[in-house]
């Protein structure tokens, strides 16, 4: 029944697709190279916002030959300041829809990932890139900013100087590069990063509902927060998770010898 809800107010250009506890979204509009006009970015608000709650884990890949060329540029020529405002906040509505959403969201990178499309891949929990991924910020060369969350986001996966520098200079990260500064969490080898991504989502899947949902929610409040009140949130989240009666019964099967050790 979802399914054809969820058909009846997307856009033609989100492929939605429910496998069992996994909802695979792709971006389709590849004749464009994805690049997100405003039906494409309120498309993926509404996904995240009326996730099934059955969905458990969510992969978002692009259709065609790249992940995403960012803001479709055609669109932005016309809009005054204020206009941009409420196109950037709108962005960033969408994208802390996917980040703090009900389901961690899983991002498998081919090709252009790019501005805007750079910028959805870092508001995703774990991102999976094959070797034709490439990374840039063509902000800076279009004589614009970033406005879908990259000044917050990107600086904490790679840190303010290279931010900087790929914006001031137009530099573009490939893969393997990509991987090794924190843009990716994984590099597989090139068509195998959808299965990489379903592997990674049926594990998390099978995780306990709290500890996703403190890894999701509370994870990042913590990251932003001072010292002291971190511990506190902290020492808050624990004890919450470990009162659970699934982590009770997680904890003795272990014990009990039921449980997978670690590297398992
Ligand atoms: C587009 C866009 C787009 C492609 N907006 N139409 N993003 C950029 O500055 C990246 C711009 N795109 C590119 O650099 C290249 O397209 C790619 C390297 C990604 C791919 O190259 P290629 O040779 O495979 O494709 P193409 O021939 O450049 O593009 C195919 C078509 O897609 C073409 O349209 P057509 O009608 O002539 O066929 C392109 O115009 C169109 N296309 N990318 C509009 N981005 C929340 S703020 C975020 C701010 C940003 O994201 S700024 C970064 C914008």
């Amino acid at each position: 029944m979802y399914k054809e809800i969820f058909h009846s107010f997307l856009p033609q250009t989100l492929q939605v697709e429910i496998q069992g506890e996994i909802l695979m979204v792709g971006l389709n509009r590849p004749e464009k190279r994805n690049a997100f006009n405003d039906e494409l970015i309120l498309g993926i608000e509404k996904v995240f916002e009326n996730l099934p709650p059955s969905i458990r884990c969510v992969v978002i890949y692009g259709i065609g030959d790249h992940f995403s060329a960012g803001l479709d540029l055609s669109e932005l020529k016309e809009r005054n300041a204020v206009q941009g405002i409420h196109h950037s906040r709108m962005w960033h509505r969408a994208l802390d829809k996917v980040q703090f959403g009900t389901a961690p969201v899983i991002a498998v990178l081919h090709g252009a990932v790019v501005g805007g499309g750079l910028e959805l891949a870092a508001a995703c929990h774990i991102r999976v890139s094959e070797p034709s991924t490439f990374y840039a910020l063509p902000e800076g060369q279009r004589g614009i900013f970033v406005g879908g969350g990259a000044s917050v986001r990107l600086p904490k996966l790679i840190g303010v100087a290279r931010m900087t520098d790929m914006m001031l200079t137009g530099r573009v990260y490939k893969a393997e590069e990509g991987e090794r500064i924190g843009l990716a969490q994984y590099l597989v080898e090139s068509g195998k990063g959808l299965t990489k991504g379903k592997e990674l989502a049926q594990k998390i899947a099978k995780n306990a509902e709290m500890t996703n949902y403190a890894l999701m929610h509370v994870l990042p409040r913590i990251a932003d927060a001072s010292q002291t009140e971190g511990l506190m949130l902290e020492s808050l989240m624990a004890a919450i998770a470990q009162s659970s009666p699934e982590a009770k019964q997680r904890l003795n099967d272990f014990l009990e010898g039921r449980a997978k050790k670690v590297g398992q």
